[in-house]
């Protein structure tokens, strides 16, 4: 039987003006909802399972607060609403694994960004929800900002979304001592287990010794199953060489090439993304974007296919866990 749920919205959280009000026609009601209970959270969840499954199918986001949460019992929640968690596969940042599938998320220097991205949209395989959990909040900063992917599609331009008709072109480089190493990413020490991966679904691969090179297409869009909804779901502007420092760029180009980036984006025939599409698409994603302070204890339901997730600069120890399903 599925339990009724309320959900409340969020106070002191103001979307971005274009969010709720792009040029499109459509739009999409971004206040984040809450759920709130001081009991048990794995009871609540299990109560509340089918129910909250339900709303993120077109809420794209549900913010769990003031539910009583430690890892076990956030391990418990996630299977509670999604069931079994999801290993993190072919990866693209560090990530530690915390108890089972539960991870820390990206473990990237405080003081920069992440770009919204929805989880995975470069690979073969992605999780449909995302749980985020609050173990240590930040001192300052350090929001999980969320956009809807519909909003992000419908701010992009038409004439970007048309050279994007035909997917993005992902090239990465997996080196031991720059970014991530092959044995990391694909979280084996066989190289035949990469290559039957490569072969699978459609990467060319090259070695040079104990790196490895590959290259391969993946949609631009996706249409959500659950909504017939289009939305934007890739990593071209996360991938591409312009969302690193320019100096770290220049030093990366200087010592490895042009084809031998960690990681770098295309548009599907190989040529450039021009500067100023990168510039509307990470525009399109600030004017979707919402923030939310966190708190200790809280979780973040993220439906992937609907919302863009990303991290803002912090100082503190901050401590977020990530797992899928
Ligand atoms: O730490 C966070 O809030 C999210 C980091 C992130 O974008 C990720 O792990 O994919």
């Amino acid at each position: 039987m599925t339990a009724t749920l309320t959900l409340e919205p969020l106070g002191g959280i103001t979307p971005h003006p274009r969010a709720n009000d792009h040029t499109a026609g459509a739009t999409y009601d971004l206040r984040p909802t809450a759920a709130r209970n001081p009991g048990g959270a794995v009871d609540w969840a299990r109560t509340h399972g089918a129910a909250l499954r339900d709303r993120l199918r077109t809420d794209g986001m549900i913010l769990l607060r003031g539910l009583p949460v430690d890892i076990a019992a956030f391990d418990d929640v996630v299977r509670a609403v999604g069931g079994e968690l999801l290993p993190y596969t072919e990866r693209s940042t560090p990530r530690s694994a915390v108890k089972g599938n539960i991870y820390t998320s990206t473990e990237y220097p405080s003081d920069q960004s992440i770009p919204l991205h929805n989880e995975s949209s470069y690979a073969a395989a992605w999780p449909t929800t995302v749980y985020f959990f609050c173990h240590t909040a930040p001192g300052t900063g350090g929001a999980t900002p969320v956009a809807d992917s519909r909003a992000v599609l419908d701010l992009i331009p038409q004439a970007v979304r048309a050279r994007f008709a035909d997917g993005v072109l992902y090239t990465r480089t997996f080196r031991a001592e720059m970014g991530l190493s092959w044995q990391e990413a694909y979280q084996t020490d066989d190289r035949a287990a990469v290559e039957r991966h490569c072969r699978a679904h459609g990467h060319a691969y090259s070695w040079d010794g104990d790196v490895l090179h590959t290259r391969h297409h993946r949609p631009a869009t996706l249409t959500d199953p659950a909504t017939g909804t289009e939305v934007w779901f890739n990593q071209g502007h996360l991938f591409h060489i312009s969302n690193l420092e320019p100096d770290l760029r220049d030093v990366l180009v200087e010592t490895y090439g042009d084809h031998g980036l960690p990681r770098n984006a295309h548009l599907a025939n190989g040529s450039p993304i021009p500067d100023d599409d990168l510039t509307a698409i990470r525009s399109a994603y600030a004017d979707a974007s919402l923030a939310l302070p966190w708190q200790q204890g809280d979780i973040m339901l993220v439906n992937n296919h609907l919302m863009a997730h990303g991290r803002e600069p912090f100082t503190g120890d901050r401590r977020i866990l990530v797992a899928m399903t």
